[in-house]
């Protein structure tokens, strides 16, 4: 009985799908295009301090200098080759970053762009973030190195050479994803070349990583790749733990390729998650939050011990990726608060949280023709750094999500839940929703058009709480509203349709 008790906890620590974080953290936040050195401080002045379990980087490694439009976001999803050497910094300012972001707990999820190298009408040159030279007319990568044995030209029956039919699996994996210079993962060269890269950040002292474009990788390729990935540096982490993987595959139902496909192997994003809570909390299609209490795999969603989920990513907040309109994001702040309130209360799913630079949005007939911008930069192309105002924002351009009051609370509330079911639902089969964490926290949402004004069961000890979501505790006062819960565990709750934030929570944590 012991030994199986054991055996249990040993597999459920060393898994591809454990996040690894640390004890007491549960979510991460994906600092978009962020510079190493602005991480490794984030890391040390807010991340750990505040509870979060880890950062989504960009991707590391060199990539093509794109100048037709003028350093688009997307250059760094051209790889020219593994060396650690972007706009965000070089390798020794990456060991830097993670060396003293895993000293305060907070771990690094690298970006991993291992299905394809650059655009294959790019040419000849050298135009990369490390200097290294390419030729797409030879298909020569000499800063790997790749040659044309290395790429999947023979394997795609298309005339095109590109993926002209989504339908099609074939296609979707052996094709080029427009006209990216599609890499032969069967390829025992290949798969060494990547494996040598990952176990390389592996030993630099990372956690996991996000496999970019999964869709377009064969599910056996992946597997083999990831199988031969060493086990996570024990400097910082438990013997024999395992990476944690989580795959980029969007699927929102139909199409030939599902997220099942990829379960065996790691986590996988479920894109369904913001799509449909971005409809529910805009109300469109008449959806109510009412709607939310079976949220999870009574959705149709993936088993919660698979899923990955986000109310906004960096493809989909510009309009496009999966998702589509329903999407919520920082341009609507109100709401977006409210969702992703939502997901951090919720139990289902790991958690991943949005940081984003903002660009000048500019819809020409339905879509946005600016939704390439890269991140807030200098003339020379250099990333600026990340400036933290006097109030905890940041300037230049930099957005931080994850700063804002509200957003930083719940991923605090979701700790203070970790492992408790959802308990005490209560909906008035509208907009008004209201549920717990077991005796840990509740969260009251009043997303209808007339004030709330309603006492019920929070299942929290008795005592004067601090609203998370108004202001927070402040020594033994609350700088927002505070909520009475009573010896038999109510507590009344008065939210206007007015308020700066139209929800409130409380938790353990924030008891006076
Ligand atoms: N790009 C512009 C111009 C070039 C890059 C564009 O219009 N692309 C077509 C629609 C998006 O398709 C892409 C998808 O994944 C990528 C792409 C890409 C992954 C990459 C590099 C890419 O272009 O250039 O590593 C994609 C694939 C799917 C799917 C949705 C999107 O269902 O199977 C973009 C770039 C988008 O819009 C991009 C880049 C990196 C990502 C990502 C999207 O991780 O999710
Ligand atoms: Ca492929």
């Amino acid at each position: 009985m012991r030994l199986l008790l054991i055996l249990l906890l040993f597999g459920s620590c060393t898994g591809q799908f454990n996040p690894n974080v640390a004890c007491g953290r549960t979510s991460i936040v994906h600092l978009f295009e962020w510079r190493w050195e602005d991480i490794a401080e984030e890391c040390e002045r807010y991340l750990g301090p505040n509870g979060f379990g880890g950062v989504q980087i960009s991707p590391p490694n060199e990539n093509l200098i794109i100048t037709n439009p003028n350093r688009p976001w997307w250059e760094r999803y051209q790889p020219i080759s593994y060396k650690i050497c972007t706009r965000s910094g070089d390798e020794d300012q990456f060991k830097d970053m993670v060396t003293r972001c895993n000293n305060v707990g907070v771990y690094i999820y690298v970006d991993a762009v291992i299905n394809h190298m650059c655009g294959s009408g790019v040419g000849k040159g050298s135009s990369s973030t490390c200097g290294s030279s390419y030729s797409t007319n030879d298909e020569s990568f000499p800063g790997v190195p790749y040659s044309n044995f290395d790429f999947n030209d023979n394997k795609c029956k298309t005339s095109s050479g590109d993926i002209e039919n989504y339908d099609d699996t074939d296609q979707v994996r052996n094709c080029r994803l427009l006209s990216l210079m599609d890499l032969a993962l069967e390829k025992e060269y290949v798969r060494g070349k990547i494996t040598d890269y990952l176990n390389k950040l592996i030993a630099i002292g990372v956690a996991g990583f996000r496999i970019d474009a999964s869709k377009h990788i064969w599910p056996r390729d992946l597997q083999a790749i990831v199988s031969r990935l060493n086990n996570l540096n024990t400097h910082w982490f438990p013997n024999v733990s395992r990476p944690f993987i989580f795959q980029e595959v969007i699927d929102l139902g139909g199409g030939g390729i599902s997220v099942s496909d990829y379960f065996d192997i790691g986590r996988v994003t479920e894109f369904k998650y913001g799509t449909k809570l971005g409809k529910l909390i805009r109300k469109w299609d008449g959806e109510k939050m009412a709607y939310l209490k079976n949220w999870g795999e009574g959705w149709g969603f993936m088993p919660t011990d698979r899923a990955l989920v986000f109310v906004d990513n960096h493809d989909n907040q510009r309009g496009h990726g999966g998702g589509g309109d329903s999407i919520l994001t920082f341009f609507d702040a109100r709401l977006y608060k409210m969702a992703v309130a939502f997901m951090l209360a919720h139990p289902y799913g790991f958690t991943r949280v949005m940081s984003s630079f903002s660009w000048p949005r500019n819809f020409v007939n339905g879509k946005d023709i600016n939704d390439w911008i890269g991140p807030p930069s200098y003339n020379n192309g250099s990333i600026k750094a990340v400036p933290i105002n006097e109030d905890s924002t940041c300037g230049d351009g930099w957005v931080c999500e994850h700063r804002w009051r509200q957003i930083k609370n719940m991923v605090i509330f979701r700790n203070v839940a970790d492992g408790q079911a959802l308990t005490n639902w209560w909906d008035n089969g509208q907009n008004q929703i209201a549920f717990g964490r077991g005796n840990t926290g509740f969260i009251v949402f009043n997303n209808d058009n007339c004030d709330m004004d309603i006492t019920l069961n929070t299942g929290l000890p008795a005592g004067t709480y601090c609203d998370i979501i108004s202001g927070q505790k402040n020594g033994d006062s609350c700088t927002g509203k505070q909520i009475t819960v009573s010896s038999n565990g109510t507590a009344n709750f008065r939210i206007s349709n007015s308020d700066a934030d139209p929800f409130v929570a409380i938790h353990l944590n924030v008891k006076v």
